[in-house]
């Protein structure tokens, strides 16, 4: 995009003030913005302070070396003492910490005094498998209890952890394994899902293959269903693990010592390993899953349905809500297992206060239909949170109603694997919220949007979304490879960090989201957002999901091509693609018009729930498809080519 700055189609009116009563007691009220703004780095010093440090730092922040960041870096600590020690140390052993509820049905509840010992003889399990500070160890496990002990066991010895997604292929973990040099990797026989169990192993013991540096397998038996095995190299997690030791003394390490490498699918090239380190990731995840959420440990009950092979589940599963002493569902399945209801039959069981997912799992709820969420009590919700991709309204309205009961506020969150933590989001007991924008840097952040040059664009006006200063949990560098992390995040504006997000700020100042910059569409010049298009889409009735791209087009450089699934009741016909352009073209003006709509069955989806639109602009462009090994279900691409007349 190095034309034109976005152009600013959609407009909102509504607005939502926060509930009287969770204002008048919320953990952050808005003189947190003043505090942050006169020192902002006084402010992340005192947010420190949530964590207990065997050495308290003195330092806040080196910058020296810009953008090579340092944070509190003469402070000690140690993340997992950080997330279980203290608190049963604190008296708040008997509380739990995991609600784990498998997809078969089966639950468990675990205490935090539990989680300890669990833990504890996890890490003296690593010991034993030759596992020192500063070793990879990559996991690879399905979401069950034993995914976040073994981070919590990493992050105990100090040796960095790399979680895959146990979607992804032998190929693509080999290629993970390879680039951290793991040592060990934890794995399970299997996981559920879909009500069926999946086989884990046999793809690590294909990528493993072509792993030298990985001397031990440690599997967890979760299926009980069949498993090769090596003998010498694989351990079973409960034959080892269960005759640990219930004692390990955890050692306090640097706060710059690295705590987790996350590889981001990226849209292109080789998979980028985001490095993060311990002290200021852990105070900043810790300060916004309290300040964001308004968590209150003693009563709330909070949901994250992420998976935690992606940031969001490993920065508000594991070490954000454990960090604050939280009480958490960890739910291992999909959510139409064994029927569309299970998410609000979940909320139900346990009584769920605080519900984090993402907005393309809020569109299936809409298209399955009011009905479902309306047949459970939905009563003990209070924070409805959003995070992924943009909200549009129509998504967001329909979640405060129908999830919320037009109580809870919505807090749509803007971060990234990158940032570590939420970096833009109202507060929950402070902003007056708009429906589908994340509105605001959060105390302490500072975030703008600019034009191609680099200035602030005035308040109505699009461009791109940058960080204008560090902030504690940013990533340090791509592992193995810093002239990558210059390249790709401080070149494009200098001296801001640039997130690859298009962006806008509306009359009050307040950013939205306008999808990724490789995504939006250049059309008869003017730059148009994928995000604005599929709202406008979604908002029709007829229109359950959508995805727009923008395909190589001889007049106009570029045209929109949609790609759509309509709700239950409405039907494919020419005259229903002409209204839905009339529809889109009277809400964002003609220039956003769409040239071809295309009706689909489902869309191309990572499991982190984001539609891969650059399979989209394959499909629309007439070529092979590129790399599809990070979608959910491979299938759906074959299902959307096989349903489509050939392109013209
Ligand atoms: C946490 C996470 C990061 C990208 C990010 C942006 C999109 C995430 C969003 C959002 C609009 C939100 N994104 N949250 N866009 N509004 N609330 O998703 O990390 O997987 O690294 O993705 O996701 O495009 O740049 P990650």
């Amino acid at each position: 995009m190095n034309n034109a700055s976005l152009a600013n189609l959609l407009h909102e009116e509504r607005r939502f003030a926060p509930p009287a009563a969770l204002a008048a007691d919320a953990n952050v009220t808005a003189d947190a913005y003043e505090k942050a703004d006169a020192d902002r780095l006084g402010f992340w010093a005192e947010q420190a302070r949530r964590l207990s440090w065997a050495v308290a730092p003195t330092e806040t922040l080196d910058w020296s070396d810009p953008p090579f960041a340092s944070w509190f870096a003469d402070g000690k600590l140690n993340v997992a003492y950080n997330c279980v020690d203290r608190h049963v140390e604190n008296g708040l052993g008997d509380r739990v910490a995991l609600h784990f509820e498998g997809e078969p049905g089966d639950s468990r509840s675990i205490t935090y005094a539990e989680l300890q010992r669990e833990v504890v003889k996890a890490a003296n399990a690593l010991t034993e498998l030759g596992v020192h500070a500063g070793d990879r160890v990559a996991i690879y496990l399905p979401m069950i209890p034993e995914a976040v002990i073994a981070m919590l066991a990493c992050a105990r010895l100090g040796a960095p952890h790399s979680v895959v997604f146990g979607g992804f292929s032998a190929e693509a973990v080999a290629a993970r394994i390879q680039d951290a040099d793991a040592k060990l990797v934890i794995t399970a026989d299997g996981g559920y899902r879909r009500g069926k169990p999946s086989a884990l192993k046999p793809a690590i013991d294909r990528a493993v293959t072509k792993c030298p540096t990985v001397e031990h397998v440690l599997v967890v038996r979760r299926t009980g269903g069949p498993t090769v095995w090596h003998g010498g190299r694989d351990v079973w997690w409960h034959d080892i693990v269960d005759r640990q030791s219930e004692t390990h003394t955890p050692e306090a390490f640097p706060a710059e010592h690295p705590l987790f490498i996350l590889y981001t699918s990226g849209t292109t090239g080789k998979p980028k390993g985001i490095l993060h380190t311990t002290g200021g990731y852990l105070t900043q995840v810790s300060y916004t899953h309290h300040a964001v959420f308004d968590l209150k440990p003693e009563t709330d009950v909070y949901w994250c349905t992420a998976d935690v092979g992606w940031v969001t589940g490993h920065s508000y599963i594991t070490y954000g809500p454990l960090s604050n002493g939280a009480t958490q569902v960890l739910y291992e399945g999909t959510p139409d297992t064994p029927h569309q209801g299970r998410f609000w039959e979940i909320v139900e069981k346990y009584g769920v206060t605080i519900l984090y997912t993402a907005p393309t799992a809020i569109r299936t709820f809409m298209k399955w239909g009011d009905h479902i969420p309306a047949e459970y009590d939905l009563s003990s919700l209070r924070v409805l949170g959003s995070v992924g991709e943009p909200i549009n309204p129509e998504a967001w309205v329909w979640y405060r109603e129908h999830i919320g009961g037009g109580r809870c506020p919505i807090v749509d969150t803007w971060w990234q694997t990158e940032t570590g933590a939420m970096m833009l989001s109202p507060l929950p007991g402070v902003t007056a919220t708009k429906p589908g924008s994340a509105q605001l840097p959060l105390p302490g952040i500072s975030a703008t949007v600019v034009d191609d040059d680099a200035n602030e664009v005035p308040d109505g006006a699009g461009g791109y979304l940058v960080l204008t200063e560090p902030w504690p949990s940013m990533l340090r560098t791509i592992w193995g490879d810093d002239q990558r992390y210059l390249d790709t995040y401080w070149s494009r504006f200098e001296g801001k960090y640039f997130a690859g997000d298009g962006a806008k700020k509306d009359e009050d100042g307040d950013i939205w989201l306008l999808g990724r910059v490789d995504d939006v569409m250049l059309v008869s010049g003017h730059n148009i957002s994928t995000t604005e298009v599929e709202s406008a889409l979604v908002s029709h009735p007829a229109v359950a999901e959508a995805a727009v791209v923008g395909a190589n087009d001889p007049t106009t450089g570029q045209a929109i091509c949609a790609f759509v699934i309509l709700r239950g009741t409405a039907s494919e016909s020419d005259a229903l693609a002409e209204e839905l352009r009339t529809h889109v073209a009277g809400e964002l003006g003609p220039i956003a018009k769409p040239k071809r709509i295309l009706t689909v069955t489902a869309l191309p989806t990572t499991r982190s729930g984001k539609i891969m639109r650059r399979l989209l602009r394959d499909v629309a462009e007439n070529r092979a498809l590129g790399d599809v090994s990070t979608l959910t279900d491979a299938s759906v691409m074959d299902l959307i080519q096989a349903a489509l007349p050939t392109a013209p």
